[in-house]
Order: C-alpha cells, then sequence, then structure tokens
C-alpha cells in the first residue's frame, strides 16, 4: 500500500517575513511590488492569513491590494532568504523519505510508504513532519496524507493553515465526492466551466457519470484523465527531483519586437520546433515555461505546470500562448528581444512572478537549444536551478514589478 504526502507550506514567503520581524505578526502583510512605487503595476507574490482575510490573494494587482488594506504592510520578496528556508525544509523532508519530489520552493510529495513501523500511522507520521518543520524551522506546514498521489495534494490544502487532512485507504472516493471540481488538478477555469455548465460541480458528480455524457462527449485525454480522477483513479508514482531534465527552444531577434501579433506568431513557432524536438526524445514534462527579454538585459519567465505531460504541438502552443497573454498583459508597450519556451519536469514556477534575473538561467542554454536548467547540489536539481536564477538576479537588485 502506498503512503504518499504532500507537504506545503502556510502563506511561506509572507510566513518568513513574520518569522524575521516579530513585530509583523497578525498584522495584513502582503509580499510583492511596493504599490506606491514605481509603475505600481506589480502583484501580490503572497501575503498572511490576516491579509487574505480583506480578500487580497496571491497574483492579484498591488495596486488593489492596496485598496483593499492600505494599512498592510507591504514587503518585497527576499528570495535569497526564501531559498535558504526552502532548502531546510528539503532537507527535513529527506529524513522522512529519501524520494521527495519538489513542486515549488514550498512545497513536496514524499513518498512515505513502508515506513509504517518508523513513524507510525498516517496521523502521527504527519504531525511528527509538522512538528519537525515547527521546531526546526518556526514555520507551519500543512500536509495531506493519502494512497493516491494527487489526493494527497488535496488534502494539504483541504484545512490550511496549520492543515492535516489523512485520507485513509479505501476512503478516497468518499473523500473526493463533495469537494467542488475546482479542486481537481488539473482542470482549469475553463474546463471546471464546461463541467459546470453540464450540471458538473462537485468531484462526486463527474465520477457518477459515465465518459460519454462529459462535456464534447467526453472526448479526448483531459475528459478521460479528469474521469478516473474523480474515481480516485490515479497511480502516479512520487518522482525524485534528481531525474529531472529539460528541453528548450529560444530565438534571439536581429530586431527588437514589439508588435502583438509578431510575439505571438514567434511563440508558435519556437512550439513547433520544440514539439519536433519533444516527439524525437519522447522527454516527458509537465512544467511549461515562457522566457522572455526586454531590450536591454532584463529577462524573465513564467511557468505553469500540469497534471499531465506535455508533448503535443498543440498543447504546447495553448499553454505558451496562455502564458504569454499574462505576459502581455504586463509588458505594456516595451519591445522583446529574446523568447524561449521550455518544457521540463515538475517545477511549480508557475507561482513565481517575474522572479527570475537578467541573464541568468537560461542563458546557458547549449548550443544545440537545449535550455540546461539542472544543475545538481545538495538537495536536487530543480530548487538549485531556481536558487541559481533567483541568486543572480539579486545580485542585481530584484525589482518586482
Ligand atoms: P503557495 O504555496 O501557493 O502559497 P503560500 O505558501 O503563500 O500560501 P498557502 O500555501 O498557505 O496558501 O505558494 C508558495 C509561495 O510561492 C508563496 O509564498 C509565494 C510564491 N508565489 C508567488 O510568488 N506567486 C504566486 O502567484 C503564488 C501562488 C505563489
Ligand atoms: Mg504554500
Amino acid at each position: 500500500m502506498r503512503r504518499i504526502l504532500h507537504a506545503d507550506m502556510d502563506a511561506f514567503y509572507a510566513a518568513i517575513e513574520e518569522l524575521d520581524h516579530p513585530d509583523w505578526k497578525d498584522v495584513p502583510l502582503v509580499v510583492g511590488a511596493d504599490p506606491r512605487k514605481g509603475s505600481g503595476r506589480g502583484v501580490v507574490s503572497t501575503c498572511n492569513y490576516a491579509a487574505r482575510r480583506f480578500g487580497i490573494r496571491s497574483a492579484m494587482a498591488i495596486r488593489r491590494a492596496y485598496e483593499l488594506c492600505p494599512n498592510a504592510i507591504f514587503v518585497p520578496p527576499r528570495m535569497e532568504r526564501y531559498m535558504e528556508i526552502s532548502e531546510r525544509i528539503m532537507e527535513i523532508f529527506h529524513h522522512y523519505s529519501p524520494l521527495v519530489e519538489p513542486l515549488s520552493l514550498d512545497e513536496a510529495f514524499l513518498d512515505c510508504s513502508g515506513t509504517d513501523r518508523l513513524f507510525g500511522d498516517a496521523a502521527t507520521l504527519g504531525r511528527s513532519l509538522k512538528d519537525s518543520v515547527r521546531s526546526e524551522t518556526g514555520l507551519i506546514v500543512s500536509i495531506g496524507i493519502s494512497a493516491v498521489k494527487f489526493i494527497a495534494k488535496i488534502a494539504s490544502d483541504l484545512e490550511k493553515p496549520d492543515g492535516l487532512v489523512v485520507v485513509q485507504p479505501g476512503q478516497e472516493a468518499a473523500f473526493l465526492a463533495p469537494l467542488p471540481v475546482e479542486r481537481l488538478w488539473g482542470a482549469g477555469p475553463e474546463t471546471c466551466k464546461k463541467l459546470r455548465e453540464h450540471g458538473i460541480s462537485t468531484i462526486g458528480e463527474l465520477g457518477r457519470r459515465e465518459l460519454k455524457d462529459l462535456p464534447g462527449g467526453g472526448q479526448g485525454k483531459l475528459w478521460k484523465h479528469l474521469h478516473n480522477l474523480s474515481r480516485a483513479l490515479d497511480d502516479r508514482e512520487v518522482v525524485s527531483s534528481r531525474q529531472r531534465k529539460s528541453i528548450g527552444e529560444e530565438r534571439t531577434f536581429g530586431t527588437d519586437i514589439s508588435d502583438s501579433d509578431r510575439l505571438r506568431q514567434r511563440i508558435m513557432d519556437l512550439c513547433s520546433e520544440l514539439a519536433y524536438r519533444i516527439r524525437k526524445s519522447s522527454f516527458q514534462g509537465r512544467t511549461i515555461t515562457v522566457k522572455y527579454r526586454f531590450t536591454g538585459f532584463e529577462t524573465h519567465t513564467r511557468s505553469r505546470t500540469e497534471a499531465e505531460v506535455i508533448v503535443t504541438e498543440g498543447q504546447l502552443r495553448r499553454l505558451a500562448l496562455d502564458l504569454w497573454e499574462e505576459i502581455e498583459e504586463r509588458r505594456g508597450d516595451r519591445s522583446i528581444r529574446l523568447l524561449g519556451v521550455q518544457v521540463s519536469h515538475a517545477i511549480r514556477e508557475d507561482q513565481q512572478q517575474d522572479l527570475f534575473g537578467s541573464g541568468s538561467g537560461f542563458s546557458s542554454a547549449k548550443s544545440d537549444g537545449i535550455i540546461s536548467l539542472e544543475k545538481e547540489k545538495k538537495i536536487d536539481s530543480a530548487m538549485d536551478q531556481i536558487n541559481e536564477r533567483f541568486g543572480k538576479k539579486l545580485k542585481r537588485g530584484l525589482s518586482h514589478n
């Protein structure tokens, strides 16, 4: 019997700021751009739970956050500090399992199968890990445990903050049934909208339908996948981050481009080339990253991780263009010197907003066009890639807007 644990830190960046500034505890605290400085066009990275009571959320425009709570404390991100804590947390996770799959700085799956004698039942294991994280870092982690990977992920989020939710073997379908379809890992807003238009609002309702009664007659991999998930069918395993690699294409333009249509076309071209290479290499990754460099050298990336591997040209285009639209919203009329599209294993950088540094990371692209992000260090390659780029960015001064 598998025992998979998903751990996700509560209000991660904000919790670290509170830890380092005890006066800020329990006061609404927003990590992100300063709403009173610069263009004011930045976004919220995260906020503490006191700020969430005002309706502030990650990825919200910083201006909006300021409107909702002008008295909140607004602090810029200190990535170096967050990475340092992330490393410590990942080390603690490794005390509980050799098989740790980080999804981002503050989140990982642990395969804790066969550790019952060592750590006790699931609830005891969960409490023990929570206690270790708290005593060693002063921070709080929420945990979900299940025999089914994606259910562990749903469970860790369910009783945040300070959550611990164990789904006992055999109880998976009952656990899922009352939850809204939005909870399904891999079901985006568009998909959920379609489900709701079909009268399906809970995971249980989805599971009770026949596949053919889903939107579009249930055709296509996505519906099959979500339908399986709704019935708690998911045999994905925890994949150690050490096995990670990435594949990507990037182009520097002879003349910088500012026209939206032309930039979109460039993204599609990159996707075609990348899809070809992915087919050739049978590469399987679930995270897509779009990289862009403004005239000058200011470089950013934006990513998203899917529940399914990203392999087809259609998937690549759809996802890359989605990310691109988000980037466009903040680009203004600035012109672009370089674009890149990359697929990698499960690094959930989708939640990192423009944190990456000038000329770092992707600029280490190999001559064959493969964007090499892996650089094994202490904990795992994925975290190190992020560290590398964040670190370099920080040395150049982080402007989070
Ligand atoms: P999350 O785990 O999604 O959020 P959180 O830890 O702040 O809050 P909680 O888990 O309790 O809901 O993301 C982890 C960190 O990633 C977060 O602290 C800041 C960063 N992040 C961004 O920079 N931008 C984003 O849009 C999101 C969602 C997160
Ligand atoms: Mg978190």
